[in-house]
């Protein structure tokens, strides 16, 4: 199951999930403002930046490279 942390007012989430929600690609969204949810993407990214991706044993931050990295996942399984 992938994983995506991010923040309401944050545009860069908003981006990728609208992306998601466009490509039915289904996923559990992880809000920082909470802090233990953030203290835990810190601890698995370094950083307490957003968004984040996690996809198993892959892991991103960077909006455009989440969406690539959708973008390939959903072609590999076209
Ligand atoms: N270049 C990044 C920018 C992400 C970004 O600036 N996110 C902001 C929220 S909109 C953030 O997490 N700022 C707090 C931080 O970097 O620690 C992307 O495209 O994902």
């Amino acid at each position: 199951m992938i994983i995506l942390y991010t923040l309401p007012q944050c545009p860069f989430c908003k981006k990728v999930l609208f992306f998601m929600e466009d490509n039915k690609i289904e996923f559990t969204n992880k809000n920082i403002e909470d802090e233990k949810t953030k203290e835990e993407l810190i601890s698995l990214g370094g950083k307490g930046q957003v968004p984040y991706l996690v996809d198993g044993e892959i892991s991103m931050y960077e909006s455009d490279a989440i969406i690539d990295y959708l973008q390939q996942k959903l072609q590999s399984t076209e």
